[in-house]
């Protein structure tokens, strides 16, 4: 019988690849998605335009949980995928409350949701290695010691544990991803690596001059978002819920992620590279290496691209569309970070 498979966040980065994933793998997938100003499906639905045909969408919003509700009722749903969130750390200090509301709440929403509707459902909970913060081991793995140092690590922390709430007090089928920094070229423009990339592209086309940037020296664990979205698959197909962390177990800083982006177009990042204050953040988590041994033995999860072909894909793909007519159209917001806009 085809399974069907509930997406939150399904319009995001992890969103779009976890829908080409399990549609290959034969699903039905449905996705939550919310209402917002801007409705050009090109734009609004960018990430997925090209599975539209294939998806069923669903209007609701984390802030409501009748929404949810609604949509959890009308389907038999054998998974659900709770990737929507806040998800930007450098907003979350912005935006505290926001961010804490939306990612706290709307995770209990979907949990309670789940639990009265579609008990047999099983339940993915995208954690991330934010919950780790001011780590006390490195490398971090499953029973290293939660120390988030923003609202959205702690925001994290307490999906992590409603998550694993449900699993222990209501039996239900509840996984936390431990997901490391994952990127690809469907990242959003103000994540540090899209944000490098991007700018290396326009700077090579001569549109812009410079990439202002903040703290250089913070290390992170970056991988492919496409390498990631299978392993929160694979968590859900186990006998028993678990949880589980998902790394390259390599570290590389900010600084050798401009060295090798600007590279990548024979440029020398120190040539068009200015750090700015204004992009620090009130508290940072200075380095993240995870160690996914777990996921590799129990999961039988892969790593497929390196850091280096990652940055490399991403660097190509915004030098094709910054070439072509199309990028024209992208807002200074969208390129954030070349000059005005805080990232
Ligand atoms: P993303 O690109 O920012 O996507 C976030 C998604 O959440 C979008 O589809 C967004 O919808 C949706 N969303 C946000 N607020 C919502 C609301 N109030 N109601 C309904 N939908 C809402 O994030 P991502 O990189 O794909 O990450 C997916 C999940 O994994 C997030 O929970 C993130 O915190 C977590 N995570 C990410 C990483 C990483 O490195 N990428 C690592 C660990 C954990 P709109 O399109 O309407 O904005
Ligand atoms: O920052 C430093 C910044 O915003 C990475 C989210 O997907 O991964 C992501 O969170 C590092 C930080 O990602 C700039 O201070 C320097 O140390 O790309 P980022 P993040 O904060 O690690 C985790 C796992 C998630 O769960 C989140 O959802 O880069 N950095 N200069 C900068 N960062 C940004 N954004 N902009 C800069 O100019």
């Amino acid at each position: 019988m085809t399974k069907k498979a509930l997406i939150s966040g399904i319009t995001g980065q992890d969103g779009s690849y976890l829908a080409e994933h399990l549609l290959g793998l034969g699903y039905e997938v449905h996705g939550l998605v919310r209402r917002v100003a801007l409705e050009a499906p090109q734009k609004r639905f960018g990430r997925i335009s090209h599975l539209l045909d294939d998806l069923i969408l669903h209007p609701a919003s984390l802030e409501s949980y009748p929404s949810i509700f609604h949509v959890i009722s009308q389907h038999n749903f054998d998974e659900c995928y709770h990737l929507a969130a806040q998800s930007f750390v450098a907003e979350s200090f912005a935006d505290g409350f926001s961010t804490l509301n939306t990612n706290i709440n709307g995770t209990h929403y979907v949990l309670a949701a789940l639990r009265e509707l579609r008990p047999k459902c099983r339940f993915y909970f995208a954690g991330s290695s934010e919950m780790f913060g001011n780590a006390d081991e490195v490398p971090q793995k499953e029973t290293t010691s939660f120390q988030p140092r923003s609202p959205y690590g702690i925001s994290k922390v307490a999906g992590f544990h409603l998550t694993k709430n449900y699993r222990e007090a209501y039996g239900l089928f509840c996984v936390n991803g431990i997901l490391f920094n994952h990127e690809s070229p469907r990242r959003g423009f103000e994540f540090v690596t899209r944000k490098t990339t991007s700018a290396v592209a326009q700077i090579k086309l001569g549109l812009a001059s410079e990439l202002r940037i903040g703290n250089l020296e913070a290390k992170r664990d970056w991988g492919h978002a496409r390498d990631y979205v299978s392993a929160m698959h694979l968590m859900l197909q186990q006998e028993k819920p678990d949880d589980y962390v998902i790394a390259s177990g390599e570290t590389h800083s900010v600084r050798e992620l401009c060295e090798l982006a600007f590279g990548v177009v024979d440029l020398d990042y120190r040539d068009y590279v200015k750090v700015d204050e204004r992009y620090y953040r009130p508290a940072e988590v200075d380095l993240l290496v995870g160690d996914a041994a777990k996921a590799r033995k129990v999961l039988g999860w892969k790593l497929r691209v390196s850091f280096a072909e990652l940055i490399q894909e991403m660097v190509l793909s915004d030098l094709e569309a910054y070439s072509s007519t199309t990028v024209g159209a992208l807002s200074t917001a969208e390129a954030a970070g070349l000059s005005g806009a805080k990232p």
